[in-house]
């Protein structure tokens, strides 16, 4: 059993007990304060709170929020008050957000699938005016815990490396201690295989595709789960605006099945279409020095980021860049599937110094996002490593 956190559901007032099951070791999640915590801030939320997520656009994002939304409304009663996508290039919790959230007189906050811990200032400001749950397993850059805060990643409570446990798992996990989730088991899935996220949920993915009669394959890519994913991934790719209708449609869908017949599949066929050629002029055009393959291209769509993860599973021996230059933006995406060089600190360290820049991510997968003035020198750099 892939299971978790095994726990008597307790009553309320009760720090819910851990039973130790004999499962893989490995799996085992010690509860400790940072999951009790997460627990009771989603416990106590009542009807009168005003509560915000916000998430990345991806599919781990998408599908997090969803099943996080959902557990709030089945544990309170009520919707929760506003939904909001981070915007590209601007990771993070922009002035834009706080306005919004200032106008929804917002009192919790839940954010989604990217470090609020990588800016420590602002989440400080933050915290002066709302309480935050950040559900998250990216780096841990700062482990920030306080009164208002609580920092939820993979990092304060098991072993499971964090970019094998995406947040929607994360978020799956942890509201099925509050509550019943288990309809919503096929969004944690698509997720962790859409983050490349599967390695320890071998057995629990298996059983998930089981229960949705779609048959599992050994590129989980090819699994309808695994095209669900995509077609989120298309749909952020063809129209990042498109992210808010993405989320309304997980919402109202019960089962797999739904998304693909939804409206969102003619999005897929676009991209895919797309990612084809420049999969083809990879080939021929791409620079290649070592072990690292450099692809510049310019297209309208975002697709620099699916298009080095088909290619980082393709040739996980090879320290993947792809960078895709959008007008005054040229935004980088960077993969090393063997993991044998960190593609984070590689961008991380290429940045370092422009204007406006940011750069982030895991190990074996990252992106940047910089002026096109510094293309020159951002090239130079990762040349020279
Ligand atoms: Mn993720």
């Amino acid at each position: 059993m892939d299971l978790l956190f095994i726990i008597k559901t307790p009553p309320h007032w009760r720090v819910p007990q851990l039973i130790l099951a004999p499962i893989q070791s490995e799996l085992v999640i010690k509860m400790n304060k940072t999951i009790r915590r997460a627990q009771e801030f989603l416990r106590n939320i009542t009807k009168d709170d005003r509560i915000c997520l916000i998430h990345d656009t991806d599919a781990d994002g998408i599908c997090s929020a969803v099943i996080i939304a959902k557990c709030i409304e089945r544990l309170r009663g009520k919707k929760i008050n506003l939904h909001l996508s981070v915007e590209k290039e601007q990771y993070g919790i922009t002035k834009r957000m706080i306005k919004q959230m200032n106008k929804h007189r917002i009192n919790k906050l839940i954010a989604l699938d990217f470090s609020t811990d990588q800016n420590l200032p602002l989440l400080k400001k933050l915290e002066k005016q709302t309480h935050i749950l950040n559900i998250d397993h990216h780096k841990l850059y700062n482990n920030y815990q306080s009164d208002k805060t609580i920092i939820y990643k993979p990092q304060l409570f098991t072993k499971i490396d964090p970019s094998t446990y995406c947040t929607a798992k994360l978020a799956y996990d942890l509201a099925g201690t509050v509550t019943d989730v288990n309809d919503l088991d096929w969004m944690a899935a698509t997720a962790s295989i859409s983050d490349i996220a599967t390695k320890p949920w071998k057995k629990w993915l298996n059983k998930v595709c089981k229960k949705y009669k779609s048959p599992i394959k050994k590129d989980l890519f090819q699994t309808e789960l695994g095209q669900i994913g995509a077609t989120i991934k298309s749909t952020e790719v063809y129209d990042i605006n498109l992210i808010s209708k993405c989320y309304d449609i997980f919402y109202r869908t019960k089962k797999p099945a739904d998304v693909r017949k939804s409206e969102l599949s003619k999005y897929k066929e676009i991209i895919d279409n797309e990612l084809k050629k420049h999969i083809m002029l990879f080939k021929k055009k791409a620079k290649k020095q070592g072990d690292m393959q450099v692809y510049e291209m310019a297209s309208k769509y975002r697709i620099h980021s699916p298009l080095s993860t088909i290619l980082g599973v393709k040739y996980p021996h090879k320290t993947i860049i792809i960078i895709n230059k959008i007008n005054k933006i040229t935004a980088v995406s960077a993969r090393r599937g063997d993991r044998k060089k960190a593609v984070n600190t590689l961008l991380e360290n290429a940045i370092k110094g422009f204007k406006g820049a940011n750069a982030g991510g895991h190990i074996p997968a990252a992106a940047a996002g910089f002026h096109r003035k510094y293309l020159k020198t951002f090239k130079e750099r990762i040349w020279k490593t």
